[in-house]
């Protein structure tokens, strides 16, 4: 099968995650592609434009990361899923959307800040920055239950979401609110910080596919 995305030796991505917890890397043959460039042959797979893509061997695409995610912990050969069943699969789902939220306003943050100033949408942006925030707070007042629990499809998604927002930091790029200039979601979310740090020693955060010459996604 086929991974068609956009790899960042600086993000930690959870598609690369779970295919690493379930011992299925080597199968995959990877694929880069900037959605946003104009070479993209991302439409030729997903008709959403968006990555991640997953070419399963019988040529159907999946797309959508969570549903990527899935399929690759579906295949696991370690016998040990990241998709906890029973009470436990709402909290772990839960949690992937607010990292899957938090990724998704930071980018669409940074996508708007793309155009020239004076035609940015200053409220839409303000609005994600919001989002962005928001996430953050929820996730630093339960950061103290995710030591307890195995880890789980949730980590990935806000690990994801984390470094994806280390790397970038729109809010710092755009300065829109006071104190923005030197924004980092560190200050005041020690709980949340700790637990990052922490999570990012597992093996399958460390993994990262690096391909030359990437800045963008
Ligand atoms: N949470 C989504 C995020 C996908 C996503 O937004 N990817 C961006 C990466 S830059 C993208 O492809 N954007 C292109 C677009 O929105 O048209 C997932 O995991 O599928």
């Amino acid at each position: 099968m086929k991974l068609v995305f956009t790899p960042n030796p600086k993000y930690v991505h959870k598609v690369l995650v779970v295919a690493h917890e379930a011992g299925v890397l080597d199968k995959i043959e990877f694929v880069r592609s900037v959605p946003f460039d104009a070479d993209t042959k991302i439409w030729e797979y997903n008709p959403l434009g968006k990555v991640p893509c997953l070419i399963l061997n019988s040529g159907e695409a999946l797309f959508g990361g969570l549903v990527i995610c899935e399929y690759l912990d579906s295949l696991s050969k370690t016998g040990r899923s990241v998709f906890p069943k029973g009470a436990a699969r709402w909290k772990a789902l839960r949690q992937a959307m607010l990292g899957e939220g938090m990724f998704d306003a930071t980018t669409n943050m940074r996508v708007e800040g793309w155009r020239p100033a004076a035609e940015r949408h200053a409220d839409y942006m303000l609005r994600e920055r919001r989002k962005v925030i928001n996430a953050l707070d929820a996730m630093n007042r339960e950061a103290s239950q995710f030591e307890k629990a195995r880890f789980h499809i949730g980590h990935a998604c806000m690990a994801g979401a984390l470094s994806y927002l280390e790397l970038r930091n729109p809010i710092q790029e755009h300065d829109m609110e006071p104190g923005d200039k030197t924004f980092d979601w560190r200050k005041g979310r020690s709980r949340l910080a700790r637990w990052y740090d922490k999570v990012l020693q597992r093996p399958s955060l460390q993994y990262r596919y690096a391909h030359p010459g990437d800045t963008r996604g």
